[in-house]
């Protein structure tokens, strides 16, 4: 067993637009973070992961960035970065910021000169291909609908954005572009933070020769994950990185990465490969997406749900470590997704929140996930405001389908579902501005709401404050091995996790109606102690045999 902190560490993500607005304009900000630290400590993370906060045009929420070095106005100054930062590690919690490498914004310094002329100095800081045949240069699409290209009239060139167009994809073929972010990577580590985030990092190296996907003779554009997914050059970039800037720092990097499996993902986080630390991998989040990707939304089911965790615990056991995590800023909320909002809303939270700690990984909270934030449904597309959903509405009405169809799928999968403010108290807007806020609050918030749920002994706040507190004082729930119960079972999600002479089992019932758990003979123990549940448990109930409540969750460490 190897300790190392950030696998003993949960981590909690803050999506600065919405988490709390310090001076009233209705966009959360550094000072409101920083009003609200004692709250996170009090939960007891001990990494915040930081969505970007850095200058831009926000076409995509600071996604698109014009300058890394430099704060967002909305957000506030540098000077509030750093009093976060000191706010932080006074409290003995740790800062993780977002690094946004595979493009930047078209406002950035080096695309408005690289625009200019072919022979510019930045010219090949992005991927510039002339037309074919008086169209787009591959028939990629862009992640955000459309094509992946776009034409710049002053140089008869198109660039490449694999989101949106005001996203060009940078050229890491390019080997001053690579110091220059090894630089601004270096500049930030200097100032003390405790690792990145690193956003799509796996799709930076691109196939030089750009093929396109069909044979042309659709017009339509193609998900090119192919040719630039695990591009072929970028191992060799990562441990460039890491040789360079990571490997001087006691840090933690947890990289982003698309359509990844836990093969792809043992080459990124392989302990003797010194690339990353972790990375988010997206098969979870696809559970519920039919053949037409994400919007093509399909009923999921425990037996795919728990093949895939079981698929990344034990693939990656022994050679690197596991991120875990249920929803983020770009998914909706876990519990309206995996749970019950309505008539189970605590007790399916909880159950929900007991599986992302007991797995083997490092847990990533999302903000509000710790009070029982839900998905939201807006009446109109004009209360909704990221791109990508709009971006996808707009050509699915102008290719002629169903409003109330498009509104469904955006309903349950549209990233404005987990950009909703936090909700802070039953005040106005939540607590989370005096002004009016950047996105309307979830109507929700009267009755789910922070201050409510630290009043409530039984609250889902506690629960997590709970969870988090078991990581710390239980070895067994961090470094265990794991192994599956019950694996057919298509209501009960149940495993064992083996350290030593330790066991950890963990019994979920994932649905409303009752459920029976058989423990199966070969786990033998002599002492059991209940660490946590979610319903009341008599101390000598026999775990041989459990009627399940509905989303019932406990824990038990065995002897
Ligand atoms: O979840 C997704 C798949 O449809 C996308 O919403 C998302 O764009 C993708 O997961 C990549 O995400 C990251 O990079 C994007 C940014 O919009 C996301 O917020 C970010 O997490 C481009 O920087
Ligand atoms: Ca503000």
């Amino acid at each position: 067993m190897n300790k190392i902190w950030w696998k003993e560490s949960v981590v909690y993500q803050i999506y600065p637009r919405s988490f709390m607005d310090s001076n009233g304009d209705g966009i959360g900000d550094i000072q409101g973070i920083i009003s609200k630290l004692d709250y996170l400590k009090e939960l007891g993370v001990d990494v915040i992961w930081l969505c970007p906060v850095y200058e831009s045009p926000n076409d995509d929420n600071g996604y698109d960035i014009s300058n890394y070095q430099t704060i967002m106005d909305d957000f506030g100054t540098l000077a509030d970065w750093e009093a976060l930062l000191d706010g932080l590690h006074g409290r003995g919690m740790k800062l993780i910021m977002d690094l946004v490498v595979n493009h930047s914004s078209d406002e950035h310094a080096w695309f408005a000169e690289a625009k200019t002329s072919k022979d510019n100095r930045y010219r090949d800081y992005y991927i510039w291909r002339p037309g074919q045949g008086g169209r787009e240069p591959n028939d990629w699409g862009s992640f955000f609908s459309g094509s992946a290209w776009q034409y710049e009239e002053q140089t008869d060139e198109y660039y490449l954005h694999l989101f949106s167009k005001k996203q060009p994809d940078l050229n890491w073929e390019n080997q001053d572009l690579r110091q220059e972010i090894y630089k601004m990577m270096t500049w930030w580590l200097d100032k003390g933070i405790d690792g990145f985030r690193m956003d799509v990092i796996n799709l930076i190296s691109k196939d030089q020769e750009l093929p396109s996907v069909g044979d042309g003779s659709s017009g339509s554009y193609h998900f090119g994950g192919q040719y630039f997914m695990n591009g072929p050059r970028v191992h060799e970039y990562l441990q460039e990185m890491n040789r360079e800037v990571l490997s001087k720092y006691d840090i933690m990097t947890v990289g982003e990465a698309i359509g990844v499996t836990p093969e792809d993902a043992a080459l990124y986080v392989g302990e003797d490969r010194n690339e990353l630390n972790m990375v988010f991998h997206f098969e979870l989040m696809d559970v519920d997406s039919g053949p037409g990707g994400k919007w093509d939304v399909k009923p999921w089911n425990l037996a795919d749900f728990k093949r895939i965790i079981s698929k990344w615990q034990t693939g990656l056991h022994g050679k690197g470590w596991n991120s875990l995590y249920l929803n983020n800023h770009d998914q909706p909320r876990m519990l309206s997704r995996f749970g019950n909002d309505s008539t189970y809303h605590k007790q399916s939270a909880k159950m929900l929140g007991t599986l992302l700690h007991t797995l083997q990984g490092t847990p990533y909270i999302y903000q509000g996930e710790e009070l029982g934030m839900t998905n939201v449904q807006f009446n109109s597309i004009l209360e909704y405001k990221d791109i990508e959903t709009l971006n996808m509405y707009n050509e699915y009405i102008a290719a002629g389908h169903d409003e109330q169809v498009i509104m469904k799928s955006i309903y349950s999968k549209g990233r404005d579902n987990g950009r909703t403010p936090m909700q802070w108290n039953d005040g106005p807007h939540a607590g989370f501005t005096t002004g009016s806020p950047w996105i309307a609050v979830n109507p929700n918030y009267t009755t789910i709401n922070a201050e409510q749920a630290l009043n409530d002994p039984d609250s889902i706040f506690h629960y997590y404050k709970k969870l988090i507190r078991l990581r710390k004082e239980h070895n067994v729930t961090v470094y265990a091995d794991y192994r599956p119960l019950m694996e057919d079972d298509h209501h009960v999600f149940a495993y064992v996790r083996t350290l030593g002479n330790e066991q950890l089992l963990v019994v979920l019932n994932f649905f409303e109606t009752p459920a029976d758990f058989t423990l199966e003979e070969s786990v033998q123990y002599e002492t059991k102690q209940l660490l946590i549940s979610n319903y009341e448990v008599a101390d000598d109930d026999d775990i041989r045999q459990i009627a399940l409540r509905p989303y019932e969750a406990r824990v038990y460490k065995l002897h």
